[in-house]
């Protein structure tokens, strides 16, 4: 059985997670984060949430799905916080105390942005569910790609049907961003923000900047 909850015993690795709205390019910088950390000498694994695990992402296969019943949003909640607890327990923690880095697209701060900000469910309800679940365990390092609302509707836009988030107006993605852009400011030394509306090439020479910066601190 796996332990319960995470009470990390040697924290070794560094954990970075990805945020941002709809459509920003997190999964389009995954691999290149991946290589510059590799690059700089360290095993990383590259995870995402909800996911992760084969339960969790049964878990996130609930979350996403469109359905006509609808979801109260403190399921969702308790669903996000679900999957989470079997990702850390399985995943994340046993990594990051073996000494491996964690890229993870997504994590808590993606609870605060979408069921806070997006939903309407108070910082200190998410807060006691953050502090059950994960104990002191915070990202060392949240990469947040910015992109106004309309355009990464529209770069997403461009892909398969939507899920049940993604199925959402542009109002909640609004309330998503400034969540999100809140969050930087009140974690300023863990926080980088990336102008997500540049090309390719140039949000990459920024995260490279950023992650340079990152391990010259270690
Ligand atoms: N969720 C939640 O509510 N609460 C939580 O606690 C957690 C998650 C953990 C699934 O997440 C949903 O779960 C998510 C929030 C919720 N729902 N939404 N929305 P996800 O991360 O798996 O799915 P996602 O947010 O839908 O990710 P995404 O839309 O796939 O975004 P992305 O990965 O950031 O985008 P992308 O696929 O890399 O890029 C989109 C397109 O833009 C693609 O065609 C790229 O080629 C293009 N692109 C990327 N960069 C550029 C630049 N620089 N210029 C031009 N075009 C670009």
């Amino acid at each position: 059985m796996a332990p319960s909850p995470p009470h990390i015993t040697a924290r070794r690795g560094k954990f970075i997670t990805l945020e941002g709205a709809e459509g920003v390019g997190k999964t389009t910088n995954r691999e290149f984060i991946r290589r510059c950390i590799e690059m700089s000498g360290h095993t990383v694994i590259v995870t995402r949430e909800p996911g992760g695990t084969p339960l969790a992402e049964q878990i996130r296969g609930l979350l996403l799905e469109r359905r006509e019943d609808g979801m109260s949003s403190d399921t969702e909640l308790l669903l996000m916080f679900a999957a989470r607890a079997e990702h850390l327990a399985r995943v994340i923690l046993p990594a990051l105390e073996a000494g491996a880095w964690v890229l993870c697209d997504r994590f808590t701060d993606a609870t605060y942005a979408y069921q806070g900000g997006g939903r309407g469910i108070s910082s200190e309800r998410i807060a006691t569910l953050e502090e059950w679940v994960q104990g002191a365990l915070r990202p060392d390092l949240t990469l947040l790609l910015d992109l106004p609302v309309a355009e990464g509707l529209q770069r997403a836009g461009q892909r398969s049907a939507p899920d049940r988030f993604e199925s959402e107006q542009a109002a909640f993605f609004e309330r998503v961003r400034l969540a999100y852009l809140a969050l930087a400011q009140q974690h300023p030394a863990r926080y980088r923000v990336i102008d997500a509306a540049q090309p390719l090439e140039d949000v990459q020479k920024n995260i490279q900047t950023v992650l340079t910066d990152f391990f010259a601190t270690l």
